[in-house]
């Protein structure tokens, strides 16, 4: 598998690809299946209709890697906080009672999840990568302590130093994360990936607190269950800082479009990213993919965009960047 060679260190000539959140919203097939389950978390459950969307973007752009379709927030919703996707909003967290959520193990129903995850393993092909993810706990707790208020993020900060059981809360989710994440890769997934969506939102005095410590213990955790996992820590905005904190656990990285590669080229880790969604939207990428290429030609990189694929993007978008990528030998 490509993609675990580069993690391993190994410089492939031609890249490993794959696309952040490639299984959903810009695919006509996808958006066809979608309108089969209304609810979107009933969706994430259907171990069918999960193998189905995850091997979509495979079957049409043979990425090197499949990543499984479920949500970050999944993990509020196994620990009793109902999670609910507004169109055109974005996810919405309803008031929950916080000393019972800390109290309560995961919901077994859970399981659910690691079954699809051997379903999908058994019909992708054995040199593609399945990808297990999890979110990380600011970026999970920022969702859940908003509590039905939509997605402003303006006083979260302040909000989650005065939330009397936040500490508590972040506690809680480094230890379901960690579990989450394990379950994936003994179920069958060959990476793992954390993603810290909102890091950059966290000032610079707490992000050893509330970055770089809980996701040293996830992955000290995972490495622990899982000797050899192969892991991706995405923090968006801060890979730098990232790189210089985690490093030492041997991890891969992800790079958003905000951070310029050349700033990172002391680093011998394995990056991923950096294309700006942006672009590949736009259809004008040519030139950052081969500056792309050309600064990865000498380490272990996997080729991926900064962040998420913009629900607008054309699907031929996407074959010519593929296919860009595929032609350097
Ligand atoms: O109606 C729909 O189809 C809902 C849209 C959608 C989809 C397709 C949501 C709601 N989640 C997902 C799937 C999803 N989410 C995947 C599956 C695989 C894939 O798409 O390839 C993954 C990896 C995620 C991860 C996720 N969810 C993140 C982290 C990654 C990132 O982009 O920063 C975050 C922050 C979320 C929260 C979330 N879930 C859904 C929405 C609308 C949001 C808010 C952020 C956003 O606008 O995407």
């Amino acid at each position: 598998m490509k993609i675990v060679r580069a993690l391993n260190g190994h410089i492939e000539i031609q890249k490993p690809i794959w696309i952040m959140r490639q299984a959903g919203r810009y695919l006509p097939e996808y958006r066809a299946l979608r309108k089969k389950s209304p609810n979107f978390m009933d969706f994430c459950l259907n171990p069918e209709m999960v193998v189905e969307a995850t091997l979509q973007p495979i079957v049409r752009f043979d990425f090197d890697a499949a990543i499984i379709f479920s949500d970050i927030l999944v993990i509020p919703h196994f620990l009793g906080q109902s999670v609910h996707f507004k169109e055109g909003v974005g996810p919405i967290l309803e008031r929950a009672n916080w000393q019972e959520l800390l109290q309560t193990p995961t919901q077994e129903d859970i399981h659910i999840i690691y079954e699809s995850i051997k379903n999908v393993r058994r019909e992708l092909d054995s040199q593609k990568a399945l990808i297990g993810f999890v979110g990380c706990p600011w970026t999970i707790a920022s969702y859940m302590i908003r509590e039905g208020k939509t997605n402003s993020f303006e006083g979260l900060v302040t909000h989650a130093k005065t939330w009397p059981l936040f500490n508590k809360l972040m506690d809680k989710l480094t230890t379901v994360i960690s579990d989450h994440a394990v379950r994936q890769l003994r179920s069958g997934a060959n990476v793992v990936q954390l993603f810290e969506s909102w890091a950059s939102a966290v000032p610079a005095e707490l992000q050893q607190m509330w970055l770089f410590e809980p996701a040293e213990k996830i992955i000290r955790q995972i490495q622990k269950q899982v000797p050899g996992a192969n892991v991706i820590y995405y923090g968006k905005g801060i890979a730098g800082q990232a790189i210089k904190n985690l490093q030492h656990l041997g991890v891969g990285f992800g790079v958003s479009q905000d951070t310029r590669l050349s700033s990172l080229k002391d680093t011998s880790v394995c990056l991923q990213g950096n294309l700006d969604p942006q672009k590949l939207l736009d259809g004008n990428f040519r030139g950052d993919v081969l500056n792309i290429l050309e600064f990865s030609k000498d380490r272990p990189f996997i080729v991926n965009l900064g962040h998420g694929i913009l629900p607008e993007t054309p699907v031929s978008h996407v074959e010519g960047f593929v296919d860009l990528v595929r032609s350097r030998q």
